[in-house]
C-alpha cells in the first residue's frame, strides 16, 4: 500500500524576501518516491499559525513520515535535525510580529523530543550524492524549532504511527541540488 509523507516548507521572513522551502515543497507536491506519495505544505512563519495549520494538516492526511524543511541562512550545509526543544526565544519577530524570549512552547510538557527520522541514513545518503551535509543538535528556538516540537510531541500524545523530524536547509544551494537531497532522503526512508 502507498504510504503517505507530508512535506513541509516555509514563506518568506525578516530579511528573508525569498524562503527557498517554499519553491523545493512545491516541486515535489503529488510525486511518489520511494513507495510515498507526497503532500506538500508551506507553513505561516508563525509562532501560534505555523502549528494551527500542521495540525490539521496531520488530522487530514495521517501521514506515515513528515519531513520538515526550514531555511538555515547561516549555515553552509544541510543540516538534519536531532533535537526539538520545549523553548521558544528569538530576538527576530515572526511574520505576526510576535517576539518570544525564554518562554516554554508548552509549560507541562517534556524538555525535548528527539527526531523520529533515520537521521544517520539521511546523512549517508547525502553524502553519496555528494550534498554538504552535517548533524545539527539543535533546531534552533524560533518557529523552526516550535513546528518540529510540536509535531513530535503531537504524534507522541496521540500514539500515532508516524515519523516525523526537520532539515535545516542553507540559503545559497542550487535549486538542483536541493532537490537530489530532499529526493535522497525520502529515497533512503
Ligand atoms: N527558518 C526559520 C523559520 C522559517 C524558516 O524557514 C527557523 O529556522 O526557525
Amino acid at each position: 500500500m502507498i504510504k503517505k509523507l507530508l512535506l513541509t516548507g516555509f514563506g518568506p521572513f525578516a530579511e528573508h524576501l525569498e524562503n527557498p522551502t517554499e519553491s523545493l515543497v512545491k516541486s515535489f507536491a503529488g510525486q511518489e518516491l520511494n513507495g510515498y506519495e507526497i503532500t506538500s505544505a508551506v507553513l505561516s512563519v508563525e509562532y501560534e499559525n505555523s502549528v494551527i495549520e500542521l495540525d490539521k494538516l496531520i488530522e487530514d492526511l495521517n501521514p506515515d513520515v513528515i519531513i520538515s524543511l526550514g531555511l538555515a541562512a547561516d549555515r553552509d550545509c544541510l543540516t538534519p535535525e536531532l533535537i526539538a526543544v520545549n523553548y521558544q526565544h528569538s530576538e527576530t519577530a515572526d511574520n505576526a510580529n510576535i517576539v518570544k524570549k525564554f518562554e516554554k512552547i508548552n509549560t507541562k510538557s517534556k524538555e525535548s523530543f528527539f527526531s523520529t527520522l533515520p537521521v544517520e541514513r539521511f546523512l549517508d545518503a547525502l553524502s553519496k550524492n555528494n550534498i554538504p551535509n552535517k548533524l545539527s543538535s539543535t533546531a534552533g528556538t524560533y518557529v523552526c524549532n516550535t513546528v518540529m516540537y510540536y509535531a513530535l510531541r503531537k504524534i507522541q500524545q496521540q500514539k500515532r504511527h508516524c515519523l516525523s523530524g526537520f532539515i535545516h536547509i542553507p540559503e545559497k544551494m542550487p535549486q538542483e541540488q536541493l532537490n537530489l537531497a530532499i529526493a535522497s532522503c525520502i529515497n533512503a526512508l
